[in-house]
């Protein structure tokens, strides 16, 4: 008997224990500080949204929660207005201006009577109820999900790490539609990221339409066939293309602010650009027909940079770019651009005596300086690839450093923003796993661990300098990558790990902790659609 009392008493003390440790170890990215209470909150269909009505974004976020709960739980919630913040049966965005709460900042509390999410922005009420659905336990049966109405007693205190937590997608190697663009950027939102770096030019496609020059998509955004698996002389024989209008840009910028991210496009110059070469020659060295590229690498044909037509050019493009997209940065590319051209290049030549420039690679340097004038001019700042610190870095151009941390190092120190990006952890085009057990990949190899471990500020650098480092992003490329679903596999969980590279505090990190918690993380995944990798957790 006492032995069966003694049972119970530890089985019970166990369930308290156990239920909420289930509930914490669940939320990526993980919050700063989460204690559980046995208060819980139980959604009914009585239960009202309220906000406060003196911030209109406030609103928005109301209704972007009354949607989620309608498709998770099917209650179609009431929304309200009101100043009380103690309202029984409800969920409350309360903006406080009276704890100065940072932008990305909130509190949550979540007891039997009520949750009170607090924050002084609606930004902050969106990561807010970001965290708030992550604490709905989903039941996966046969693939029938069933999100409980429960949301258990909790107290959480939560800000980020980094300003910039980025995701890269390259739409111009295979072309992804609009819709596909939106399920990404859900994805990016349900990990509080707060920027999509949007690559819209290449070799093998051009991908935004621009009024001025129709031929851009008209015969840029098309390619004759593509090569084969890895095999340069091989072609499949099947065009490729695909474009977005600019209403379909206003549209995913629009979804995409919504969910507070910004969409940084790149326009690549001067290499990567054999798509706007074909469709407009005369912006190339020679003038020749060129060809919407059909293999993968890096290519010789580039923008003139003796030829003041092509800054006309790329002025008109990018002033139509720039009213698309609301936010701070253009990403202007700048990578990988042989020089061959234009040593070869008669204008180009003159244009360096002329400017008493030392080599090529200054001429690069002079034509990237050149597009920020005309950027800064607009209110915008320039980032771009890592090589645009070669022959001199742009007065205030941030950098991406790719190529590893050497040049965001480099940047830094001298007093210039920076996005981490290095391939070797932020590379989602690389191999996850075994190449003879995976899906064809371009190459490398980045593992769950090696994501998770990153740490975006380098050790070479002192408090003052760290400072420039904005945060971090990981690119995908994809040259091998042809479905949604080979792109969500080559994301997540990845995208996880990184979510909580860029957003959780470092002493905080624990991989195998981030692991139990991914376990349960990831039926969320699949109950929003989501192809994942399981092989890592
Ligand atoms: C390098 S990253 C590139 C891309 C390729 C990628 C493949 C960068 C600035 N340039 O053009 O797609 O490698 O991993």
């Amino acid at each position: 008997m006492r032995n069966i009392f003694t049972i119970c008493i530890i089985t019970l003390v166990l369930s308290c224990k156990n239920n909420p440790q289930i509930h914490e170890s669940s939320i990526i990215p993980k919050p700063i500080k989460t204690e559980f209470t046995n208060s819980d909150f139980k959604i009914n269909k009585n239960t009202t949204i309220i906000y406060n009505d003196s911030d209109i974004d406030f609103k928005k976020v109301a209704n972007y929660l009354h949607e989620e709960i309608k498709k998770n739980q099917n209650f179609n919630l009431k929304i309200d207005v009101s100043e009380k913040i103690s309202k029984k049966n409800s969920i409350l965005l309360i903006k406080d201006t009276t704890q100065n709460l940072s932008t990305e900042e909130y509190l949550i509390i979540v007891t039997r009577k009520n949750i009170q999410i607090f924050s002084s922005t609606a930004h902050g009420s969106f990561y807010g109820i970001q965290t708030l659905l992550q604490l709905t336990k989903i039941t996966n049966q046969n693939n029938q999900f069933t999100y409980s109405n429960i949301i258990p007693g909790v107290k959480i205190y939560d800000y980020p790490r980094f300003k910039w937590r980025g995701m890269h997608l390259d739409v111009c190697r295979h072309f992804y539609d609009k819709e596909f663009v939106k399920k990404y950027i859900d994805v990016l939102a349900m990990h509080k990221m707060n920027t999509f770096h949007w690559h819209l030019t290449e070799d093998q496609g051009w991908r935004i339409e621009i009024k001025k020059y129709p031929k851009l998509t008209e015969i840029g955004s098309i390619r004759k066939e593509t090569m084969v698996g890895k095999n340069w002389n091989e072609f499949d024989g099947i065009p490729h293309g695909g474009f977005y209008t600019q209403d379909d840009i206003k549209e995913v910028v629009q979804y995409a602010a919504d969910r507070y991210i910004t969409i940084v496009p790149e326009i690549e110059m001067p290499g990567h650009s054999l798509a706007a070469l074909a469709s407009y020659p005369e912006f190339g060295c020679t003038g020749e027909p060129y060809e919407v590229e059909k293999t993968w690498g890096v290519f010789n044909d580039v923008y003139c940079a003796g030829n003041d037509k092509t800054f006309e050019f790329l002025q008109d493009v990018l002033t139509e770019v720039i009213a698309l997209f609301p936010g701070k940065y253009i990403h202007i590319g700048g990578d990988e651009c042989p020089k061959e051209a234009w040593e070869k290049c008669p204008k180009c030549q003159k244009r360096i005596k002329a400017e008493g420039l030392k080599d090529e690679a200054e001429l690069q340097s002079y034509f990237i300086r050149r597009i920020e004038k005309l950027l800064i001019a607009n209110n915008k700042k320039l980032i771009g690839w890592d090589e645009i610190l070669e022959g001199g870095l742009a007065p205030s151009a941030a950098v991406m450093s790719w190529r590893g941390a050497e040049s965001g190092i480099q940047a830094a120190k001298m007093k210039h923003d920076v996005v981490m990006a290095p391939n070797k952890q932020c590379y989602f085009d690389h191999y996850q796993g075994d190449p003879a057990k995976e899906p064809l990949a371009i190459g490398g190899f980045t593992d769950l661990a090696e994501v998770y471990s990153y740490d975006p500020v380098p050790v070479e650098l002192n408090d003052q300098e760290s400072k420039y480092i904005m945060g971090a992003q990981a690119n995908i490329w994809t040259e091998y990558i042809t479905t949604p679903e080979h792109i969500e596999y080559m994301a997540l969980p990845r995208l996880c790990a990184l979510a909580e590279v860029v957003w959780s505090q470092k002493e905080q990190k624990d991989f195998e902790d981030f692991k139990t918690r991914l376990k349960i993380h990831v039926v969320r995944l699949k109950a929003k659609n989501y192809n994942y990798r399981t092989l890592d957790f």
